[in-house]
């Protein structure tokens, strides 16, 4: 009996095929109240994107240099992780856009339609046959503070984040 053998048992676990995953939305403190999901299944051809979000800032026109505030930039970001960092600047942790075929953005993986609300509230679901569920596990979810221009290099000129959720398996 070798070591290695024990450890199969998590690991086959953790490399379980699965076919639906969720990631739970917390805000920063640029939106307190921010709260929700955003499940992902995978469908014939591709993955079904559903977002349940409430707490998103009111609607603000640009002025003069600064973008609107809302709609949303909403992507994949590559890191698993949501912690705060600095509160000015929050979710860095998580890293850049995921963009695992080397697409400039627009065309990103992980590049999702913005995030329209009602007071507040958002309610979005869409196709991508860009990725499967098992390819997003461990990624994170992000929600930013202005809407994504899709051509501003590498990130849509979304501003800050607030919003985030690790992606997790669920079963
Ligand atoms: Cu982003």
């Amino acid at each position: 009996m070798d070591y290695h053998h024990h450890m199969h048992p998590t690991q086959d676990h953790r490399r379980q095929m699965v076919s639906r995953a969720c990631a739970e939305i917390r805000g920063s403190e640029l939106a307190p109240n921010l709260q929700g999901y955003v499940m992902f299944m995978d469908v014939p051809y591709g993955t079904e994107v559903m977002v349940e979000v409430t707490g998103l800032p009111e609607y603000k026109p640009a002025e003069g240099n600064n973008s609107p505030i809302g709609p949303f930039g909403f992507h994949i970001h590559e890191h698993g992780s949501c912690a705060m960092g600095n509160p000015e600047d929050p979710f860095q942790a998580a890293g850049g856009h995921w963009n695992p075929d080397n697409q400039p953005h627009g065309n990103h993986a992980g590049d999702f339609p913005v995030l329209f609300s009602n007071h507040g509230y958002a309610r979005m679901s869409f196709f991508t046959d860009r990725f499967s569920v098992n390819d997003i596990i461990g990624k994170t979810v992000m929600i930013h503070q202005n809407p994504d221009d899709y051509r501003t290099q590498p990130s849509g000129n979304s501003g800050k984040r607030i919003g985030c959720g690790v992606i997790q398996a669920y079963y």
